[in-house]
């Protein structure tokens, strides 16, 4: 059985979402996205309980860093909690809940290897002719893509935004889900590590912030609270690119494309760096859960 307050392959992973689709066919459908660089199956997890009734979406990814690995355990924590938490038919009047758990499944296996490439972040895509692999997969979506914050050296551990937007199949991916839903999604969250930081666009530059900042800082605002209450570190909230910028992110393109119009990067836990505990999961997850609550409450009454 699957533990949820453990870490676990992506294997794993895949064949409990199937378990859970099937044990609550009625609240969870899984659709394939396609597959990975390296050929794995990507699957969304759509928990609604009314699914023709077009409610408005809350569409919530995670691991598309390979390293951080808290953040697939709270989108499968999120899925837990949803189909099986009866107080979660609250959560789901009205909104219908897509989750993503893993962006980055090559990547994040290659994490799971060894220790050597335990802090690996990208995904595992060969780079032309070099000897490299991988691009970040939070640098290579389509809006203003390579502006700031990247590199563009094929062998950069770290923030290699790809040979043109949307290189990685991966991306094309959410790019994709994202258009086909496109007005309905009301709420993006991009699950990462770490820092404790829940930041809103621009993050492609830090000089000014959308019109509608004050709408994404307060919600944010309210998130940190519950979260906060329920035993929790608060979040650092603020404009991405305050924070530092970085173009092509996944919050950029939901904002400034898609038109989502509340899109958030969070960042889980502070303390361990990429490494949080195991042992702490069962303390962490159930806390962030409060501010899901928060952001489901929100878009239940505003759309
Ligand atoms: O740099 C990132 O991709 C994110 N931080 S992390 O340490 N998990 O790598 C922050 C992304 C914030 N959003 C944008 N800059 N668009
Ligand atoms: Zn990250």
């Amino acid at each position: 059985s699957f533990n949820i307050f453990e870490y676990h392959s992506y294997i794993a992973i895949q064949e409990h979402l199937e378990s859970l689709a099937k044990r609550h066919p009625d609240l969870m459908k899984l659709q394939t996205l396609g597959m990975s660089y390296q050929g794995r199956r990507m699957k969304l997890a759509k928990i609604s309980s009314n699914p023709n009734a077009g409610n408005p979406i809350v569409f919530i990814d995670a691991g598309i860093h390979a390293r951080e690995w808290v953040a697939p355990a709270m989108a499968m924590y999120l899925i837990h909690r949803l189909v099986s938490d009866p107080d979660a038919r609250r959560e789901l009047n009205g909104v219908d809940w897509y989750i993503l758990p893993v962006v980055n499944p090559d990547g994040y296996e290659f994490t799971r290897t060894n220790q050597v490439n335990r802090l690996w972040r990208k995904t595992r895509s060969k780079n032309g002719l070099l000897d490299c692999f991988g691009v970040d997969g939070n640098r290579n979506y389509g809006f203003k893509w390579a502006v700031s914050g990247v590199s563009k050296n094929p062998c950069d551990k770290e923030t290699y935004a790809g040979p043109k937007p949307f290189s990685e199949p991966e991306t094309q991916m959410v790019r994709n889900v994202m258009m086909e839903y496109g007005k309905r999604i009301k709420l993006y969250v991009s699950l990462h590590s770490y820092g404790q930081y829940l930041v809103y666009p621009w993050g492609y530059t830090g000089d000014f912030l959308p019109k509608e900042w004050q709408k994404l800082d307060t919600l944010a605002r309210m998130v940190s609270e519950a979260v906060e209450s329920a035993g929790g570190k608060p979040f650092r909230v603020m404009s991405a690119g305050k924070w530092y910028p970085a173009a092509g992110g996944s919050d950029d393109f939901a904002f400034g494309v898609i038109g989502v119009p509340y899109s958030y990067t969070m960042e889980l836990t502070d303390g361990y760096e990429f490494l949080f505990p195991e042992r702490l999961l069962h303390t962490v997850l159930p806390q962030f859960y409060e501010g899901f609550k928060v952001f489901g409450a929100q878009i239940r009454s505003e759309f």
